[in-house]
């Protein structure tokens, strides 16, 4: 009888784990978006812009092909807000245009050709 509460514990626990863990795993969402720009330091500015910030887990951003992986929480932060982080470091996105002044605050080597036209 003890060996079987014990089994049943055991069980139990097994079961709450992988539900707390199926959960969390739900709690993260990664989307991919284009965003402009030319070199290495655009990458490192990019990045910066969402790195540390409360609900991005991941952000990396591909020089050859212009996309954007973002991986976040959306209960802390959303899609828009996202964009719009990386909008006001100067770069614009599929969703979000870069201010003037942002843009043009960028080092030379870094004023990418303003391809999208986000609205
Ligand atoms: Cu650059």
């Amino acid at each position: 009888m003890k060996t079987y509460s014990l089994f049943m514990a055991l069980c139990l626990m097994l079961f709450t784990f992988s539900f707390v863990s199926a959960q969390t795993e739900k709690k993260n969402r990664t989307i991919e978006f284009k965003v402009t720009g030319n070199c290495g330091m655009c990458k490192k500015t990019i990045e910066t812009s969402l790195k540390g910030k409360s609900g991005i887990k991941e952000a990396v951003w591909n020089k050859d092909t212009k996309m954007m992986k973002v991986t976040f929480d959306p209960s802390q932060i959303s899609e828009d807000q996202i964009h719009q982080k990386i909008a006001d470091s100067g770069y614009d996105t599929e969703k979000k245009k870069a201010s003037d002044k942002a843009y043009s605050s960028l080092p030379g080597c870094c004023q990418y050709k303003r391809t999208l036209q986000p609205k």
